[in-house]
């Protein structure tokens, strides 16, 4: 008989959200939180949380999730891919934290194939892993996986790439950035960059596609595009997170518009450099041409920014796993968690770089 949580008490929370959008819960400190008696936040004021905290079980059964003790606990974690240096740092914080408090950890890299991934997170059911951390290449595509993990009760914790299933039901929580924020951070700085023109022409320069992060970070860009009403969207187009894709798309698009764009929005940094690369080989003036907004935050990026060769980034920190192990070591200690817990972010250009430095990686 599972119990339908209808009131979920919630975890008391250092809040380090400043994303007035954030809406979700944090999670920080060594140890687990004390626990407080206040309403779990209904889904609706996750706004901007993406799609994590807007798919509550609303008519099915939460799943009865097993957790282990401590002392058994054997973390397996399906990273998505090792190809950007945010996902390697992202590994190496697992293992980071893994070893510090303890406990044995199994990572599995799935190499950027979805299939490969539902049969990474069995082998890891089959070594014996009792939670499982998951990284999604695609967010529809992991489905099978959390249906093996949820036949067994094994927890599933989805991490900054989630899963379109229902939190509660198909995986116990997500956390990441709030990537619809991110978008609408890029959107209202180019806005902002461009209010002199009556249309801004825009090159939008996507990650892998199928990952959330993708669909969220457009989704809260086209937001402000569609409420700014001038966007002319010149091209939208992906290069797979890969700065030396974007840098050939970039090429490409500077040829057939005659150089004509006024700002790219990459959803990485890594494309961001890519795409600099290819304004300054276009003769193009960042800044002056033509701008470029990133997300992640890398220091390469916010030299970029002090030299003027990036014109902005928002933050998106790949070292959440204390964050994600402290949710886990509260799952063990019986707590309810909550859908969704949002990873701070922060705008970053020449005007704030210095004292956001450290956020970089
Ligand atoms: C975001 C993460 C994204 C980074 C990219 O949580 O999934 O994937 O922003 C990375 O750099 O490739």
């Amino acid at each position: 008989m599972v119990m339908k949580k209808v009131l979920a008490v919630i975890l008391s929370l250092t809040m380090i959200c400043s994303l007035a959008a954030c809406g979700g819960a944090s999670m920080e400190g060594e140890t687990a939180p004390e626990q407080a008696k206040t309403e779990a936040p209904a889904a609706d004021n996750a706004e901007g949380a993406g799609s994590a905290a807007d798919t509550q079980p609303a008519s099915g059964d939460a799943t009865e999730w097993v957790w282990p003790s401590k002392e058994e606990l054997h973390v397996g974690y399906s990273q998505a891919d090792l190809a950007s240096t945010w996902r390697t740092v992202e590994s190496d914080d697992m293992q980071r934290v893994a070893d510090e408090r303890g406990y044995k950890i199994t990572i599995v890299n799935a190499e950027g194939d979805a299939e490969r991934q539902i049969s990474d997170v069995e082998s890891l059911l089959a070594q014996g892993c009792n939670v499982i951390v998951i990284t999604a290449v695609d967010g529809d595509a992991i489905q099978p996986a959390l249906d093996k993990c949820k036949e067994k009760g094994v927890p599933v914790i989805m991490k900054a790439r989630g899963s379109n299933g229902v939190p509660g039901v198909d995986y116990v929580t997500f956390f990441s950035s709030d990537f619809v924020a991110e978008g609408r951070y890029a959107g209202e700085w180019i806005a902002k960059a461009c209010a002199d023109k009556e249309t801004i022409k825009v090159a939008e320069i996507q990650g892998i596609l199928g990952g959330t992060d993708v669909r969220d970070r457009s989704g809260g860009f086209h937001e402000v595009a569609d409420k700014e009403g001038n966007f002319d969207f010149v091209v939208e187009q992906t290069a797979n997170f890969s700065r030396t894709e974007a840098q050939e798309v970039a090429a490409n698009v500077l040829q057939s518009t005659n150089g004509e764009i006024d700002a790219f929005y990459c959803h990485n940094d890594e494309m961001a450099l890519g795409v600099s690369l290819a304004c300054q080989s276009a003769g193009l003036k960042v800044n002056e041409d033509v701008y470029i907004v990133g997300v992640d935050g890398m220091y390469e990026t916010f030299e970029a920014i002090k030299d003027g060769t990036i014109s902005a980034t928002i933050t998106c920190t790949p070292k959440f796993a204390e964050q994600v192990f402290n949710g886990i070591e509260a799952g063990i200690s019986g707590e309810a968690l909550e859908t969704f817990y949002a990873i701070e972010d922060v705008p970053v250009d020449a005007t704030n770089v210095d004292e956001n430095y450290d956020l970089g990686f």
